[in-house]
């Protein structure tokens, strides 16, 4: 075995990357790739931190603290590919002297496009318009055929505004006319908020006033089940709930039963509280239109997390300020 003589960090990357991001990794760092692409357990994910400088991770693995309680350590850097970070226990982190980084910023258009395009999904009906088609069971046009609601012009409330959720709210006001509530920690600059006439309000009101409600906030303790059935029942009967933000930010089981009952009108999700596996009585709807997690699924947003996690790791291995640091 010869000696190696490369002071270069080690880092172990998760999950496959594009291409460009792994290649970049490579030139910079003592990479370990994975190349079949199977997510960590908590054993494998403990080796990864006994024996990389860095660990360049995702939403898939679940670094709580008896996983980062492992013995002897050598990571100093979590890099994670993503902006939300629930996954990670940030206070383990700390105890053991591990800083964390996320992607922000990079992903936001395209979290946005998504919400807007499950909010058109879920009033227009348009999930259950396409497996019709594809069952062969359209028998044709006609007047009252698979009536939706119109979205545009209607009042969307948004929980959350960060920068998805201002980004959702400009596309809703600038391309669909709609007005604009919304319940968020800060409220937006007076600027802004004019730009977009858009109302503060607390969580409630935005549930009792708005046809679409649209979540942005982070998974925290203080954001689980911010949706149950009280604030499903504060809604209109044509209401719809949109969630592109975590999974345990919604009731699931309040969510199916308002679904089932017609307390509100439909939903859409890309998020689940327990992913990859998907609440059954979600599956069982036809007024739910349920996507994988894609918020931030396109080329272009993914080479640019990954880059964005490179950029932490160079600052990182320069005994730099961390662009991104959340932990
Ligand atoms: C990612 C996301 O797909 O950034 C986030 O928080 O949910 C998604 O953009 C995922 O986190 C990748 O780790």
């Amino acid at each position: 075995h010869p000696v190696s003589v490369s002071t270069r960090p080690v880092v172990t990357v998760t999950r496959r990357l594009p291409a460009p991001v792994e290649s970049a990794l490579a030139e910079r760092f003592d990479v370990r790739l994975n190349r079949p692409d199977t997510p960590l357990d908590a054993a494998a994910l403990q080796e990864a931190l006994a024996t990389s400088d860095a660990v360049l991770c995702t939403v898939s693995d679940r670094l709580g603290a008896e996983v980062l309680g492992v013995e002897p350590l050598r990571t100093r850097l979590l890099a994670n590919f993503g902006v939300g970070f629930e996954h990670i226990n940030l206070d383990a982190a700390r105890a053991r002297g591990i800083a964390v980084t996320n992607t922000p910023g990079v992903l936001t258009e395209d979290t946005a496009d998504l919400a807007v395009a499950l909010m058109l999904m879920a009033t227009r009906r348009l999930g259950e318009g396409e497996r019709e088609l594809r069952a062969a069971r359209w028998a044709g046009w006609h007047p009252m055929h698979h009536l939706g609601r119109r979205l545009s012009g209607k009042t969307l409330g948004i929980v959350g505004m960060g920068r998805i959720g201002r980004a959702v709210a400009r596309r809703a006001v600038h391309g669909f006319g709609m007005r604009l509530l919304y319940a968020s920690r800060t409220e937006l600059p007076a600027g802004e908020a004019a730009a977009l006439d858009a109302v503060h309000v607390d969580v409630d009101r935005v549930f009792a006033e708005s046809d679409v409600v649209s979540l942005h906030v982070p998974s925290s303790g203080e954001t689980r089940h911010l949706v149950d059935a009280r604030r499903l029942e504060l809604m209109p009967p044509h209401g719809i709930l949109i969630n592109t933000s975590r999974g345990d930010v919604v009731d699931e089981g309040a969510l199916v039963d308002a679904l089932q009952r017609g307390v509100i009108a439909g939903a859409g999700l890309d998020v689940y509280a327990e992913e990859p596996r998907v609440n059954p009585g979600l599956l069982a709807l036809q007024n739910v239109v349920l996507l994988p997690h894609l918020g931030s699924a396109t080329v272009e947003s993914r080479i640019a997390m990954g880059m964005r996690a490179f950029e932490n790791l160079v600052a990182w291995s320069e005994g730099r300020e961390l662009p991104d640091r959340v932990g």
